[in-house]
C-alpha cells in the first residue's frame, strides 16, 4: 500500500518526561494534538550509535501515521513536536532528546540536489523523500518492518525484508527491544 505515511522516532537523552523511551511514547501520544493520527506504532529498541559517534544508545520505533498536510507542513510540525520535547538544533547527528524523521509520505519522490547525509554539514536541508538514511539502518527497517512487513523503498522498489537481509547479521541482532 503505497498511501502511507511512516515517520521515524528516536532518541538518546533524557527530557522531563523522562528516559527516552517515556519521551517517544509520549511523542506519540501528543500527535493527534497536532493533526497527527497514529494508526499503528512499532514496539520500541534500544539501539547502538551509528559508527562514529561517541554518544549514549538510542530508544527507537516507527509509526504509521494519517495526516492532511503535505509532507513539508508535515515536517515542520514534526519539527514543532520535537522542540516541545526540548530539541535544540546544534550540530547534525548529535545526541538529541527526539528526532521525528518523515521516512516515506506515501511513495512521494523528492530528490533535492547536494547532500544530504552527515557530509551535508550544519543547517537546514530541503526536504527529501523517501528520508535518505532509511536503506542501510538497522534501527530504522526493524521497526519499519514490525508496522508495515509489505513495504517496498519508493526508488529502488526493494522489499523491507530484503533490506534487512543486506545488512550485517551483527548490526540487526545489536537492535534489540527495549524493556522500559
Ligand atoms: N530533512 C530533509 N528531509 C527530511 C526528512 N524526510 N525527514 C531535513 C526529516 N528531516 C528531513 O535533520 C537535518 C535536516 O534534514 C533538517 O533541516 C530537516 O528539515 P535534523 O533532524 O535537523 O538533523 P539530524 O537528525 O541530526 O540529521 P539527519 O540527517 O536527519 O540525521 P538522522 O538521519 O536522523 O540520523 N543512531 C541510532 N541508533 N538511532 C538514531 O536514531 N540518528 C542519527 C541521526 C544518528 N545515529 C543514530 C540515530
Ligand atoms: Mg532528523
Amino acid at each position: 500500500m503505497a498511501s502511507r505515511i511512516l515517520i521515524a522516532l528516536g532518541g538518546n537523552l533524557p527530557t522531563v518526561n523522562g528516559s527516552p523511551a517515556d519521551t517517544i511514547r509520549a511523542a506519540l501520544i501528543m500527535m493527534p494534538a497536532f493533526g497527527i493520527k497514529v494508526v499503528a506504532s512499532a514496539p520500541l529498541y534500544r539501539t547502538p550509535p551509528l559508527a562514529g559517534y561517541i554518544q549514549p544508545d538510542y530508544v527507537n520505533s516507527v509509526a504509521v501515521v494519517e495526516a492532511a498536510d503535505p509532507p513539508r507542513a508535515l515536517l515542520d510540525k514534526l519539527h514543532r513536536l520535537e522542540a516541545h520535547f526540548g530539541r535544540v538544533r546544534r550540530d547534525r547527528w548529535a545526541p538529541r532528546p527526539l528526532d521525528l524523521d518523515l521516512l516515506d509520505f506515501c511513495g512521494e519522490i523528492i530528490a533535492p540536489a547536494g547532500p544530504t547525509g552527515r557530509e551535508a554539514g550544519v543547517g537546514p536541508l530541503p526536504l527529501a523523500l523517501p528520508h535518505p538514511g532509511i536503506s542501510g539502518r538497522a534501527f530504522v527497517l526493524v521497526p519499519l518492518r514490525d508496522v508495515a512487513p509489505d513495504w517496498r523503498h519508493p526508488v529502488t522498489g526493494r522489499s523491507v525484508g530484503d533490506l534487512i537481509a543486506a545488512l550485517p547479521d551483527g548490526e540487526v541482532r545489536a537492535v534489540r527491544r527495549a524493556e522500559s
